[in-house]
């Protein structure tokens, strides 16, 4: 298996680490090697910028880009690469309202998919890029299949407690 870091997370702060976790732990499942960083947009904005734009030299494939409040940092990546950036909002004053929005309304040009506030995004960030790189790799593709048919069964083996 490939030891190159195939994906990148990036976080706007170590606070956000707990919810990308899920990301990091589906990337793990399926064997796609990542590494993950605390980078801000406003805090550390050279050091956000130089990784985006060192990322696909370095063979990153994905990024995924999580912060909170004015959650400018997937753009900001996605300014400086071509790379499929993929933005995760984080919980923030307004229950994650304003992430969601300055991440899925970006100006037409600079595109970032922008997914779920919270857990359920970071999950559906590492699902979706573990789905990019299928595209090039049989392997994971058929770890998707296997994945799919393991929920399905989980999902169809429920039980209701009927009164
Ligand atoms: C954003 O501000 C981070 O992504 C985080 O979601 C939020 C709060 O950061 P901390 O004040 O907890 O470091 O930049």
């Amino acid at each position: 298996m490939a030891t190159t870091p195939l994906v990148g997370i990036v976080m706007g702060s170590d606070s956000d680490w707990p919810v990308l976790r899920a990301a990091a732990e589906t990337l793990k499942e399926f064997g796609i090697p990542y590494e993950a960083r605390v980078l801000s947009a406003h805090r550390t904005p050279d050091e956000a910028l130089d990784y985006a734009a060192s990322a696909a030299g370095r063979g990153i494939q994905v990024l995924i880009g999580a912060a909170g409040g004015a959650a400018h940092l997937a753009g900001v990546l996605a300014a400086k690469t071509t790379l499929p950036v993929l933005a995760v909002p984080m919980d923030s004053a307004l229950q994650g309202l304003d992430s969601l929005l300055s991440m899925v309304q970006m100006p037409g040009g600079i595109p970032v998919a922008t997914f779920a506030i919270g857990k359920a995004g970071a999950t559906n960030a590492a699902l979706f890029a573990v789905s990019i790189l299928a595209l090039q790799d049989a392997g994971t593709a058929a770890k998707l299949v296997d994945f799919r048919s393991r929920q399905k069964a989980k999902v169809l083996a429920k039980t209701l407690d009927l009164p």
